[in-house]
């Protein structure tokens, strides 16, 4: 009996608001520039806060030492990149030298995802970092996604009125090649929890619960190393 039903049953099932590939409500699919990593993750329906592809420039951001960042064209579009290792910026307190702040957002709950591709390899400390909690220049969060980890380098970091430390012994390597990574980094100022992701959107590269600093300012940068960012996005609240 079955199979003599008509097809027009299943087109009136399953077409209206409905995305058939995935089940989903049609209104809750999320398009972002990282349409890769959006899924179910709670965190894609807080609003979005920031976006940027560098397409118009690097006016959103505050670049602590221009002299070592750059707009630069990738074939594919824009990025912004660090173009040297050194840098000018001296830090009172051992820290990253490369840092830029996006500007006029703090956030106390939010993700951030970007791109970003490390474009010279200088070994086991090969970085970038992702700032977030930034108070001043004595007092932050940051992320090192350090190539080989070791006290000072593939740990979540906190710099507080002293030079950086390790909040967290992660033992996994970073796997930088010459080509893009993924990178999202998720921040609950209740729970206290930092979660970063690295190409895998579903298990967290490090995490650690630490709750030293709320709101706060978010940025990207590296230690004393060289890369290129894209399709920046911030979700939160
Ligand atoms: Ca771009």
């Amino acid at each position: 009996m079955f199979k003599l039903v008509p097809a027009y049953i299943f087109l009136i099932v399953f077409f209206p608001g409905t995305n058939w590939v995935t089940g989903q409500s049609v209104k809750t699919v999320v398009t972002s520039p990282n349409a890769q990593t959006a899924g179910t993750d709670h965190t894609d329906e807080m609003p979005v806060l920031f976006t940027d592809n560098f397409e118009g420039g690097s006016s959103k951001w505050e670049i602590i030492d221009d002299q070592s960042w750059k707009l630069e064209d990738h074939g594919a579009g824009k990025s912004l990149s660090i173009i040297q290792r050194k840098s000018e910026y001296e830090p009172k307190v051992r820290s990253p030298r490369h840092i830029a702040l996006i500007k006029d957002i703090e956030a106390a709950d939010f993700v951030i995802k970007f791109k970003v591709k490390s474009t010279k390899d200088t070994g086991n400390h090969r970085d970038c970092c992702v700032f977030f909690g930034y108070q001043n220049p004595t007092n932050y969060y940051y992320v090192h996604l350090g190539a080989k980890p070791d006290p000072h380098s593939g740990q979540i970091m906190i710099v507080k009125d002293a030079p950086r430390l390790a909040l967290t012994k992660n033992e996994k390597k970073t796997p930088w090649d010459d080509s893009w990574h993924n990178v999202k980094l998720v921040r609950d100022s209740q729970k206290g929890t930092i979660e970063i992701y690295f190409d895998d959107m579903k298990n967290p590269h490090m995490s650690v619960k630490d709750t030293t600093f709320g709101k706060g300012r978010i940025g990207l940068g590296s230690f004393d190393d060289m890369n290129a960012f894209d399709e920046v996005e911030v979700r939160g609240k």
